[in-house]
């Protein structure tokens, strides 16, 4: 909408008439009382009005007490607050995140909002270009085990990964600066190893080295990394805020890509009555401030968001916003190679498959981990199941996977 913001929020209340507190919310997070204005006044505060667009009540005859909700769509004038992400999300979200059972389900931001937001510098296309990789779901492995081991061991570790045929090896998110492994010496081991393994696979791969520390050293450290030879970044983006990952994702310098870590979502999505909702706290606004990855629970492995809310984070990362690169959806935690036809059924092709315990948990090692990932894959994409592929020959890797982990389609 021109010159406007809309937020879409669903308000829960046993009694209260949302058409009242929908006006409310409108007078009381813009201009802050209206009628008491005197007429003058008015006129000149009009501009910064919020406005009221829809009130949908929910109000089933047999409706449970705490249950009772209205949707609510109110449009914020743009000239209320300045081109940045954290002066929209105060004004729309600030202290009414705190006035009862409400949650922010939406936000559409004007065209000219949006203006200032470069969005992924790669996103989804710019990726698979890095990696040559085109026709197939990409495959994401995580270093486990990381606090307390030294570089060699790290280097070890990526070392089989990277045999194993992934395309991304990321950090753990809990790998912060630390003596054994510090950034720069970290990722000149690692990108050693992903040398050797590409002149073994012949493919190549991206490292996302997690980018930590005070934020007023991030893009140096983001640049240390870029000069040790990172081609990727990892970064815990709810624990700084979107503003530094636009920071970041807008900084030329900076010129690999970004993928985001959803630590901290669970404090701010799952309940249907307070918070953010999945779909605008990992998709939109995580698109808006750049991330050219997203990684978030799946509705399939360990840490489970429901399926509804995370085809919402999908569309989010993947439909139309005013013209941005799409970013790549990471569905996460707990994949195992059983898991894959589910998430190729759900995500097709324009999707990260990516595990930990699922890669380095597997019973003949962790290159045989990655390997039965790409056999699911492959198997999958030609529309063979995973039993009768895992029956041929050279695919014992997905044999022993299913065997330890079994089979979900
Ligand atoms: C939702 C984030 C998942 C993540 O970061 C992680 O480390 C998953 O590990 P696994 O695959 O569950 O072992």
């Amino acid at each position: 909408m021109k010159g406007l913001c809309v937020a879409t929020y669903r308000s829960y209340d046993d009694k209260a008439d949302f058409h009242k507190k929908a006006l409310s919310i409108a007078v009381g997070l813009t201009v802050g009382s209206w009628t008491e204005l005197p007429e003058a006044q008015k006129a000149s505060m009009e501009k910064h009005l919020g406005v009221v667009l829809d009130v949908k009540v929910h109000e089933p005859a047999d409706v449970l007490p705490g249950e009772r909700f209205a949707d609510i769509r109110i449009a914020y004038p743009d000239i209320n607050f300045s081109r940045d992400l954290p002066a929209l999300l105060v004004t729309v979200f600030g202290k009414l995140s705190m006035d009862g059972k409400i949650k922010l389900l939406d936000l559409d931001v004007s065209e000219d909002f949006a203006s200032a937001f470069p969005g992924p510098k790669f996103g989804l296309q710019g990726v698979r270009e890095l990696l040559g990789v085109h026709d197939r779901p990409l495959l994401m492995s995580i270093f486990k085990s990381v606090v307390g081991h030294d570089l060699a061991n790290l280097q070890d570790q990526f070392y089989k990964q990277a045999l194993g045929g992934v395309d991304l090896i990321k950090d753990d998110e809990i790998l912060f600066e630390n003596p054994l492994t510090p950034l720069e010496k970290r990722v000149e081991a690692c990108m050693d190893a992903a040398r050797r393994a590409e002149a073994e696979t012949g493919q190549k791969l991206l490292y996302a080295v997690n980018l930590t520390g005070p934020t007023s050293q991030l893009a140096a450290n983001a640049r240390k990394a870029i000069q040790a030879g990172a081609n990727a970044l990892l970064f815990n983006v709810l624990a700084y805020g979107y503003d530094v990952l636009h920071e970041l994702s807008s900084d030329k310098t900076i010129n690999v890509p970004i993928a985001a870590h959803p630590a901290m979502a669970g404090a701010m999505y799952p309940s249907p009555h307070y918070g953010i909702s999945a779909s605008l706290l990992l998709g939109k606004l995580m698109r808006l401030a750049g991330a050219d990855l997203v990684l978030f629970p799946s509705p399939y492995g360990s840490v489970v968001m429901p399926k509804e809310e995370n085809l919402a984070v999908r569309d989010a990362l993947l439909a139309p916003l005013h013209g941005l690169r799409t970013s790549f959806p990471v569905p996460s935690a707990g994949i195992h190679p059983g898991l894959v036809p589910l998430i190729l059924k759900d995500f097709g092709t324009d999707v990260v498959v990516n595990a930990g315990g699922g890669i380095h948990g597997h019973s003949m090692g962790t290159a045989a981990g990655g390997q039965a990932f790409r056999q699911a894959i492959t198997a999958t994409l030609n529309g063979i199941s995973l039993r009768d592929a895992a029956s041929e020959t050279g695919n014992e890797a997905l044999q022993a996977a299913i065997q330890a982990w079994g089979i979900r389609e």
